[in-house]
């Protein structure tokens, strides 16, 4: 692909996407999106969105010759990201979803995760696409008139062929392939200039991890001819006679990853593995660390003008529009493992020191335990759930980035004092006034067995708390939401969040929200 694709100014930017800088890099000249002239005519947004089957491990792509994904990758915004995990979890978070194309198909098209669209494995048995329907199928119920065009190898995207798995109802498709055939598809609807939508399912990347691993020349070698196809597809954008009046997004991205060995669909991080990369006329270049799978879908109807419905229960987000959240500030400071023996030396991922303006109290927590995890911490979901897989931690999708988790359970692996897991997370103290109600609200993934209990309460002025919440099962995660009427004479409200439990297993919260009214 030439450095030169993105090639105009971008007059426009879709919602959710920030105005980014222009580099000369990328042969755009250096028009910021607030500055662009009245009298611009609108720009027509269009998409491309290609999903490489097998092929979300990003070191992969790194090793391959693969200049498209390479050029889409620096002049985009994209990020690294983990699947969920079910193998031995099939009754817990997630519905019990493996790194199989089934779901993973399902969550980039739809933009929530399993537990929304129930498609856990490739039966699609108990799938959910009427609630939860792909983006293309949302465009077309939205705008209908909008030309869309699905081309998929693996065929149960567009057919009937599985049990009814059809996700993608567009208005031209066509199934089976094989990936030269469903290329030159692609590239022929976007010889059309009416066309609006191409999505594009490449399928040989997974064939070749079945056949040979990851670890393969010829895995590599599948990398690169699906990266040519890419590029066969971003040159048929470029030789679009209407080019200059359209503003072009594309999206690429996979379903999941393959063992070095070869196969997916348990819980090792290449399995889990994926990437969104978000690239066109507009959209910032730089990598993010808050990118989800599930934000695929929803950047693609964001992109193409969709105004999201929150009513839609979207769990992804369009990227680049997540706010960061105070945990996230703490990256930079991330530690590498301490007392885990199965995290990679090189990983960072945790440290206890909070936030400024927040606090833990560890005063009743028994000496000892697993260093990472002594009280509340601040960790990835790339450093926590590679302390032990398959125990459900892969299936906390809800946090992003950094954030905060109470784990007994891999406290509990080395030996301590006696006596539970005790500790409390304390927020800043939020300015309020007498008689107003104050409201928390943050994303929790609360796992339960056994003894345990996550405790949400209130305090003003520093004086007695007062609980609010007592979570004791799993089947409470979610966005949870705490009110509290302002006491007279309170001028500050701060939150506490006590976790205790032994065994099995934690308490996982981010994005706290607080609001007075
Ligand atoms: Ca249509
Ligand atoms: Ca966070
Ligand atoms: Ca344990
Ligand atoms: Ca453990
Ligand atoms: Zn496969």
């Amino acid at each position: 692909m030439m450095a030169s694709f993105f090639r105009r100014p971008a007059r426009r930017v879709a919602a959710g996407m920030a105005a980014g800088v222009l580099t000369a890099g990328l042969g755009l000249a250096g028009v910021a999106a607030g500055t662009a002239p009245a009298q611009a005519a609108a720009l027509t947004p269009k998409l491309l969105f290609v999903g490489i089957d097998g092929a979300g491990e990003i070191a992969r792509v790194d090793a391959a010759n693969a200049p498209n994904l390479d050029a889409l990758r620096a002049q985009g915004t994209w990020g690294s990201t983990l699947l969920y995990s079910s193998a031995s979890d099939s009754d817990w978070g997630q519905k019990g979803a493996q790194t199989l194309s089934g779901p993973g198909w399902s969550t980039m098209l739809t933009g929530v995760w399993p537990a929304k669209h129930h498609v856990v494995d490739n039966t699609f048995s108990g799938k959910q696409y009427a609630t939860y329907p792909s983006f293309i199928d949302r465009i077309e119920q939205v705008s209908p008139s909008l030309r869309t065009a699905a081309f998929a190898t693996w065929s149960p995207l567009v057919t009937n062929v599985t049990a009814g798995g059809t996700i993608l109802h567009a208005d031209t498709s066509l199934a089976g392939g094989p990936d030269a055939t469903t290329a030159q598809a692609g590239v022929n609807a976007l010889a059309d200039p009416a066309t609006d939508v191409v999505f594009v399912a490449l399928d040989d990347v997974d064939a070749a991890g079945h056949s040979y691993g990851a670890n393969s020349t010829q895995f590599t070698q599948a990398i690169e001819t699906a990266d040519a196809r890419l590029g066969q597809l971003l040159t048929a954008i470029n030789a679009r006679a209407t080019r200059a009046s359209e503003q072009w997004t594309i999206i690429v991205t996979a379903d999941h990853g393959h063992k070095p060995t070869g196969g997916h669909g348990g819980a090792t991080i290449p399995e889990r593995s994926t990437y969104v990369i978000v690239a066109g006329d507009g959209v910032p270049a730089g990598y993010r660390n808050d990118i989800q799978l599930a934000d695929a879908g929803a950047t693609a109807l964001s992109r193409m003008g969709i105004t999201i419905n929150p009513s839609w229960g979207l769990d992804g987000v369009p990227v680049g529009s997540h706010a960061a959240d105070v945990f996230d500030g703490l990256r930079p400071s991330l530690l590498t493992r301490s007392g885990e023996t199965g995290i990679p030396t090189t990983v960072k991922g945790y440290t206890h020191t909070p936030p400024a303006g927040w606090s833990v109290d560890n005063s009743a927590m028994p000496t000892g335990g697993m260093e990472e995890w002594k009280g509340w911490t601040f960790t990835t979901q790339d450093f926590w759930s590679r302390a032990q897989a398959s125990q459900a931690r892969e299936n906390a999708l809800l946090v992003r980035d950094v954030f905060a988790v109470a784990d007994s359970d891999e406290w509990d692996d080395v030996s301590h004092g006696s006596g539970a897991f005790d500790s409390t997370l304390l927020t800043p103290q939020y300015p309020v006034t007498a008689g107003q109600t104050v409201k928390l609200s943050f994303f929790s993934d609360f796992r339960a067995e056994g003894s345990q209990t996550g405790r949400v309460s209130v305090r003003f002025n520093g004086g007695t708390a007062t609980q609010l919440a007592a979570l004791t099962t799993t089947s409470e995660n979610g966005l949870r939401t705490v009110t509290a009427t302002v006491p007279a004479g309170a001028t500050n409200a701060q939150f506490l969040l006590r976790y205790t439990g032994t065994n099995n297993w934690y308490w996982a919260v981010d994005d706290f929200k607080v609001t007075t009214s």
